[in-house]
């Protein structure tokens, strides 16, 4: 499409319009819009969050070079040959030295160009106003309402951010590599709490089995002797995959859709308030942000942020007597 023209509700409603037909230009001006936080991303959210919610949003989240891009890829190839579409949003570490090669290089090598089941998006990890999961749910729900069947969300879990990200997707997926050591233990025990399945990447390297089974047993409610009793409620399955290969891929695929199925019962509004949490914490906190720098409340702020850097206050203390400030500027 060409470059709409108008106010930001109009050029919105064009570009949304545009990308629920399918124009791949006008989901990538949107996407960008969303990245940028600008005002017809704004619109355009209104316009499509309605309508979304048909697609299965999966967040594949696990320590740098576990090879969840390499998974995202085998996944794209065994939904394509499913006939089912898919988008993904890749938050791409800033760091080079993990090794990890970036998704887009990966997939550009089985070249989906020509593809229009496959959509493909990554965004930088660091600067986004109002955080990474609102970006990134944000870019999700634009996916989701312009009609994609599954929504992949990769993310390095490193850092809270990360976390919140694959915690705002349906079926989130934590990936290990066998040979990764004790010392990915701290990390583990964070990124298991929002696990739904967990994978052992790297299938192919001597340890997998061993690593899966150590997961299982970690992951098993104490004092259940393996199957059967109690309700097994929130307990994630452990499956190995090599993802170099596909090996595993098409039955991690089928857990995937056991997960959206069985959540289509109790687990989906905890999941959906997740999302939504996140979602609106991001744009308050943005919000909350912006007021504070705007003129009648910037001194105010620079003076607590100059007090809170010379140690003369404390965040705590800083950031109550800015909320206290706000409080004021509304009732005046
Ligand atoms: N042996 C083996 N190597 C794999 C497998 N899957 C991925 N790798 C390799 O592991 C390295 C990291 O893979 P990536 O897919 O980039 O890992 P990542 O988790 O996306 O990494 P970051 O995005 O940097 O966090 C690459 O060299 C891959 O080729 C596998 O199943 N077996
Ligand atoms: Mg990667």
């Amino acid at each position: 499409m060409t470059e709409p023209v108008g106010t930001p509700a109009e050029r919105a409603a064009a570009l949304a319009a545009a990308a629920r037909a399918g124009d791949r230009r006008a989901l990538a001006r949107l996407l960008t819009a969303v990245e940028n936080h600008t005002a017809v991303a704004e619109q355009a959210l209104r316009v499509l969050y309605p309508l979304a919610g048909g697609a299965h949003l999966v967040g594949i989240t696990g320590p740098p070079g576990a090879g969840k891009s390499t998974l995202v890829a085998a996944l794209i190839a065994e939904l394509r040959a499913a006939g089912r579409t898919v988008a993904v949003v890749a938050v791409d570490p800033s760091s080079p030295i993990t090794g990890g090669a970036l998704l887009g290089d990966r997939v550009r090598m089985q070249s989906y160009a020509s593809d229009d089941g496959v959509f493909i998006r990554s965004m930088a990890s660091r600067g986004h106003a109002g955080g990474l999961a609102a970006t990134s749910t944000s870019a999700a729900a634009v996916f989701d309402a312009s009609g994609f069947d599954i929504v992949l969300l990769e993310t390095v879990g490193t850092g809270q951010s990360e976390v919140e990200v694959a915690a705002a997707a349906d079926t989130t997926v934590v990936l290990e590599a066998p040979e990764m050591g004790d010392e990915v233990q701290a990390i583990k025990a964070g990124l298991l709490e929002v696990a739904d399945i967990v994978v052992v990447n790297k299938g192919d390297r001597p340890g997998a089995q061993r690593t899966a089974a150590q997961l299982r047993a970690m992951l098993a409610p104490p004092g259940e002797a393996g199957r059967g009793s109690g309700p097994a409620a929130r307990r994630p399955e452990v499956l190995v995959t090599t993802a170099m290969s596909g090996e595993g891929v098409p039955a991690l695929l089928a857990a995937l859709d056991r997960h959206r199925a069985r959540g289509s019962g109790e687990a989906t509004p905890a999941a959906r308030r997740a999302r939504a949490a996140a979602q609106v914490r991001g744009v308050l906190v943005e919000r909350l942000w912006a007021r504070l720098a705007a003129p009648g409340l910037a001194g105010a702020t620079d003076a607590a942020l100059e007090a809170v850097a010379r140690h003369d206050t404390d965040p705590y203390a800083a950031a109550d007597a800015l909320l206290a400030a706000l409080g004021r500027e509304e009732t005046r």
